[in-house]
């Protein structure tokens, strides 16, 4: 990509219109402060709805005041410690995301693939942070790397999501500062340009950000709802390379693996379709776990292709679709739909007991290519809910 011809602001014009527009928030007015997350709250209880809260003006302050955070980022299924419900102002949230070009398994076959990561793990990990925080980004590309990488952030606003200030070479890192001023999840991903934007995402580098309301999330009526759990499901879409016999083909690195890829890119078919990284990451030992009787927040991200979740046995109460908190959520859906470029978040209590399927109802890529995971319930079994009445037998 030819990043000549772009203008690249600096930091005091990013920092201007920020500072301009946080004369009216300062954080240096708590009095003013109490009033804005009072009228905000009074707006959502009047109303009963959270977009009409949403509707208010911004909250724009001057990030240089606000207090600075650090945020340990985890590998996924899990996600960082955090608040569903900001009981004070915005943060200044810092992350560290750190790209390593690994040679990884991806499949009991023994399959490998030159992952690019965030952190090293597929996805990369997930971001937590609430409406109107600044997230400040340190993206490290160690010198041990081949590849040129940045971030494209969907929850970022401008200059290609990030794209553009945060190309960094082997040996590089850059900081980056975004406000996440829309609420919902959304997918990160790398794009460096060109075919390199594809290749880099079916390879493993793409992650997700949950962007919070600051007064937490709310059911279909518009009443708060929190979570028990969460767990982060990215899926990956892979295009690995085969001989003449039909083996999948291995290479020196990423760089070599780049020319056999893009062609099998080019069939559209993915060879493998897995749950965070490989097939069969989350089942057995690694299942995800929960209680009958817990609400379950399940994040599904999918950066390069439409997806279509489902929980055999159980539903999707609540649906964020298309990532958004700022919508009410659909209710009761036996499968949604992840569009390819997004993350959506269902939320389910679970009602009973057992070792629950969580796959892609395309249930070919389920069965054949991986996009299955393993929840493991416990609790007491409701047989008003389901009941054998009588066990197989001969046909009377
Ligand atoms: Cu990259």
């Amino acid at each position: 990509m030819n990043h000549t011809n772009v203008k690249i602001p600096s930091d005091d014009e990013i920092q201007r219109p920020l500072i301009e527009r946080s004369a009216r928030y300062s954080r240096r007015n708590p009095v003013l402060w109490l009033a804005i997350s009072f009228s905000i709250v009074f707006s959502a209880l009047i109303l009963g709805c959270s977009s009409e809260a949403e509707a208010e003006e911004p909250i724009v302050s001057d990030p240089t005041g606000l207090e600075r955070v650090t945020q340990t980022l985890v590998a996924p299924p899990f996600l960082p410690a955090h608040n569903q419900i900001a009981s004070e102002e915005p943060k200044v949230v810092q992350v560290r995301l750190v790209v390593e070009e690994k040679l990884t398994e991806i499949a009991p076959d023994g399959t490998k693939i030159w992952a690019l990561t965030f952190n090293g793990s597929v996805p990369g990990p997930m971001i937590v942070v609430h409406q109107y925080d600044f997230v400040e980004l340190t993206l490290v590309n160690p010198a041990t790397n081949q590849l040129q990488h940045n971030i494209d952030l969907h929850a970022a606003t401008g200059a290609l999501g990030g794209g553009e200030l945060t190309l960094v070479n082997p040996g590089e890192e850059v900081v980056f500062r975004f406000q996440a001023v829309k609420a919902g999840v959304f997918v990160y991903h790398c794009a460096p340009g060109g075919v390199m934007i594809p290749f880099h995402v079916v390879s493993g580098m793409n992650g997700a950000i949950m962007v919070l309301p600051r007064d937490g999330l709310k059911d279909a009526q518009g009443e708060q709802v929190t979570y028990d759990r969460a767990y982060y499901i990215g899926e990956q879409d892979y295009y690995i390379p085969q001989d003449e016999n039909g083996d999948y083909k291995e290479y020196e690195s990423p760089a070599a693996a780049l020319g056999d890829t893009i062609e099998a890119m080019k069939t559209l078919t993915p060879t493998h379709v897995v749950f965070n990284g490989a097939v069969g990451a989350l089942t057995g030992d690694s299942a995800l776990t929960a209680n009958v009787g817990e609400k379950v927040l399940l994040i599904h991200s999918q950066a390069n292709r439409d997806s279509r979740p489902h929980l055999i046995g159980g539903h999707g109460d609540l649906v964020w679709r298309g990532g958004s908190f700022t919508d009410a959520p659909a209710t009761n859906l036996e499968t949604w739909f992840v569009p390819g470029g997004s993350a959506v978040a269902a939320l389910y209590e679970f009602k009973q007991p057992g070792l629950y399927v969580y796959l892609s109802h395309n249930l070919i890529e389920a069965i054949l290519l991986g996009a299955a995971l393993h929840i493991n319930v416990e609790g007491d079994w409701d047989n008003n809910l389901m009941e054998q009445i009588s066990p197989p037998g001969p046909i009377n």
